[in-house]
């Protein structure tokens, strides 16, 4: 673009009238909605629901049930503003090929990954436990990608498709903050994305990790991210008409 065309006066009042401002933490998020998605990681049953993998590794579920409905009040308000929604899920192919057996074996579980639970085969992809909760399913048009590990960028084609649609800027919502959420907002940030994590569309199964999870992205003037809330982010959205 010709960098004078980028000063014009026109330009300022285009970007006035395009752009988001969100109070967050450390400090303001700017955000385009043409370049910028919302990630919702990992609300599958396996993790959200009894009788799945974060039942099966002794944590309480319900821990997770309060980013539910803030998480589906921001999806709404991105589906209306047209932003480019993506999901992600964690769990393997039936096969188990993708699962590493350092993986499998963790935490000597009575009912490990690919054994059959009451939701299907754990975290197989496929399986009725492995699927997003039915509060946030995807809309068809809505892409969905399968995860082996963590992070949402390893051995995924995700990064190829935020670049091939131009999205330059993350919301992160999803669980669980200190491991999907924060591996996948670090390999992002990595990446060049800049990512707005909204506090209460994030959960954890321990109350002390979300908070550490949550400071340790927006210290050091934002090292890893921005943190807001789904209530700032939505108010963003109405302040633009
Ligand atoms: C975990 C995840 N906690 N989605 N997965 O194993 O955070």
């Amino acid at each position: 673009m010709d960098p004078h065309l980028a000063e014009s006066p026109e330009i300022v009042e285009l970007k006035m009238k395009t752009h988001l401002t969100v109070e967050a933490e450390p400090y303001e998020f700017t955000l385009d909605p043409a370049s910028t998605a919302l990630i919702v990681i990992d609300m599958q049953r396996d993790f959200i629901l009894p009788g799945g993998f974060g039942d099966f590794l002794g944590n309480k579920v319900e821990l997770l049930h309060p980013a539910i409905e803030p998480t589906r009040r921001v999806l709404a308000a991105c589906r209306q503003r047209r932003l480019t929604v993506l999901y992600t899920r964690e769990g393997h192919r039936p096969d188990l090929s993708d699962c590493p057996p350092s993986k499998r074996e963790r935490g000597r579980l009575k009912i490990k990954i690919g054994d059959e639970g009451p939701m299907g085969r754990v975290l197989v992809r496929g399986e009725y436990g492995h699927d997003i909760i039915d509060e946030l399913s995807p809309l068809p048009t809505e892409t969905v990608i399968d995860k082996p590990g963590k992070g949402a960028f390893f051995a995924t084609d995700l990064d190829l498709i935020l670049r091939n649609i131009g999205i330059s800027s993350l919301i992160v919502t999803g669980v669980t903050s200190e491991v999907c959420v924060q591996t996948t907002t670090r390999e992002a940030n990595d990446r060049g994305y800049r990512c707005l994590v909204l506090e209460d569309c994030v959960a954890s199964y321990f109350p002390e990790f979300q908070r550490a999870a949550l400071d340790m992205i927006k210290a050091q003037g934002g090292i890893v991210g921005w943190v807001s809330t789904s209530a700032r982010f939505l108010d963003a959205f109405e302040n633009l008409g």
